[in-house]
């Protein structure tokens, strides 16, 4: 019998089945399990609407010796909170670790809960093999402290090892996509592609700005691939999976140009169509023969996070562009056939009215600029500071946010609290406790405008002459500013359901 660790791996529920991309996160983790002696099962909760019944089957046909949960905040703590209460009731000596964004980012909210055991924060690569390898050789809390990147719980307090290094460790080897059954049910049709792929080159960002979980993840730190390693990786996507274009995960895709051109050359070899999250002062900064490279690879649509027309506002939440850049970007991206997908954050806790008009006018500036340009509006909804990377925490604190009734905002403490209607709203930057109803109707009113007179090219659901008609239907509002109460587009809207990028992904 094989006496070495084996993991149950558990993706929960948060997307649709058809908008299910690889679990990249497992996919990683098992592979680190794999090359360290360790094996893994993964049940990946987007395409097994029985997660919790299965994971609970799983561990009753085999022993596992621990489960290892991710967790992003947001509509995944519900299910995560499900599997996890469900397999203590049923194996309460089973180690359960949380790993991703919610643990890392809030560690003592994930041990407040009876259900976990260890919180991983940050890339788990080389914590997860060493916390399994601790917990065969009977965990004893000499050897816990010793393992980076690991929060766990000592006489019911808190203990929170220092972080790890961030590393993009390579064995060679393509990631075990087989241990998902058959891979090619993770490629979708998407308007980049029949066969689109989801895959992520480089990790981590070398920005740091003060409302991003990214930065408050890796702290300022960027970890770029081997162009041999992105050309085998893209070598078995397409050949062997059959896939035919990309949605890179990564990050913030253009790094310097230096370090780029090399992955560029490689993805130029392929020509497989791709989407990638974008900075407009990078893309300003390409020179005419990375461009030529860009082209020849054939970047369809770059999501870019334009977040405010403030000037004073970007300056101080570290964002490091300036809405001429912006400006000039939607303006380059036309010329280099691709198409700026700009994120906007609306209704900050200070002058919230106020900066989300002047954010409307300025969408419509852009608009004029490229109609092309694809516009996701967010409510801006800060990081507790406690959330920040360590690094950052201390320096320039954010300043206090008061509700509607001038009471100080307090967050969560606890996951079933982050798993409040209010406060998933609040991670997926819906809602905030200083939007006033007005508001929030006025913002709701201007995003059905705007995507009825301008449907995004994602949407490939809807039928063009939906579409058609419903941005004929939104072409008067549109021009004279009318948002209020667009209850024809919202009747019609309901018949056609237009896609949201930023709740489904492409
Ligand atoms: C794919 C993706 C999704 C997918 C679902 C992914 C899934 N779980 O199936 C979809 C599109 C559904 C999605 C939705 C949302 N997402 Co999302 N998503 C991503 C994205 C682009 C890639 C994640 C990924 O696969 N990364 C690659 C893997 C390798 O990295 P990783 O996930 O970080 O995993 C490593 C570690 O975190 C850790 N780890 C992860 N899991 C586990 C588990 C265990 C047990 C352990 C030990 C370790 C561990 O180890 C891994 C390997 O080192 C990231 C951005 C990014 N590039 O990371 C945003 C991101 C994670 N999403 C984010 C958010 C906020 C959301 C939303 C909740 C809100 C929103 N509006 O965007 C929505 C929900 C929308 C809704 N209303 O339903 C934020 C999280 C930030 C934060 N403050 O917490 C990110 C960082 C985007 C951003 N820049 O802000 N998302
Ligand atoms: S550049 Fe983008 S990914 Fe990087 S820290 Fe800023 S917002 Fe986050």
């Amino acid at each position: 019998m094989n006496d070495a660790p084996h993991i149950l791996l558990i993706n929960p529920t948060i997307t649709s089945r058809r908008s299910a991309r690889f679990p990249l996160s497992l996919l990683h983790l098992a592979a680190a399990l794999e090359r360290t002696g360790s094996s893994s099962r993964i049940i990946d909760g987007n395409v097994d609407r029985q997660f919790v019944d299965d994971a609970l089957r799983a561990m009753e046909q085999r022993r596992f010796d621990a489960v290892g949960i991710s967790v992003m905040g947001g509509p995944q703590l519900a299910p995560a909170i499900a599997v996890s209460t469900a397999i203590r009731a049923r194996f309460p000596a089973v180690p359960i670790i949380w790993g991703g964004y919610f643990p890392t980012l809030n560690p003592e909210a994930a041990l407040a809960a009876p259900y976990v055991d260890y919180a991983v924060r940050g890339q788990a690569g080389d914590t997860l093999p060493e916390l399994v390898a601790a917990l065969a050789s009977a965990a004893d809390e000499a050897k816990l402290a010793l393992i980076g990147g690991l929060s766990w719980k000592r006489g019911g307090a808190a203990v929170h090892n220092p972080n790890r290094r961030f590393t993009l460790a390579d064995n060679g080897l393509v990631l075990p996509y087989d241990k998902l059954g058959d891979p090619r049910r993770y490629l979708a049709r998407t308007y980049l592609g029949r066969r689109t792929v989801a895959h992520q080159a480089a990790i981590g960002c070398r920005f740091r700005c003060t409302f991003c979980g990214v930065a408050a993840m890796f702290g300022g730190t960027t970890v770029l691939p081997a162009a041999e390693r992105l050309e085998r990786d893209l070598s078995y996507l397409k050949h062997e999976l059959g896939a035919d274009s990309v949605q890179y995960f990564d990050n913030n895709f253009f790094d310097r140009e230096q370090d780029m051109v090399p992955l560029l050359e490689v993805m130029a070899r392929f020509e497989m169509p791709w989407w990638c999250f974008a900075r407009s002062d990078a893309l300003l900064n390409l020179s005419e023969s990375a461009w030529k490279l860009v082209r020849k690879s054939r970047l369809r649509m770059a999501y870019i996070g334009a977040e405010s027309p403030n000037g004073q506002m970007l300056k101080e939440i570290r964002k490091g562009t300036r809405p001429d850049q912006t400006m000039a970007v939607v303006e380059l991206c036309r010329r280099h056939g691709v198409i700026p997908e700009l994120s906007f954050m609306v209704a900050p806790p200070h002058n919230t009215a106020e900066e989300t008009e002047h954010t409307f006018d300025f969408i419509r500036a852009l608009k004029r600029v490229n109609p092309q340009s694809e516009i996701v509006i967010y409510v801006y909804t800060p990081l507790p500071e406690n959330s920040r990377h360590e690094k950052d925490r201390a320096k320039r604190p954010a300043p206090p946010l008061f509700d509607l009734n001038g009471e100080p905002v307090v967050f969560p403490a606890t996951p079933e609290e982050w798993a409040l209607p209010r406060w998933v709203d609040y991670a997926c930057h819906a809602d905030a406790p200083w939007l006033d109803d007005r508001l929030r109707r006025r913002i709701q009113d201007f995003v059905t405008v705007l995507r009825c007179r301008y449907p995004t090219v994602q949407d490939l659901r809807s039928p063009s002459w939906a579409k058609r008609s419903l941005s004929a239907m939104a072409g008067w509002r549109y021009h004279f500013g009318k948002y209020d109460r667009p209850w024809e587009l919202e009747l019609a809207n309901r018949l056609v359901r237009l896609r949201m990028p930023q709740v489904s992904g492409l």
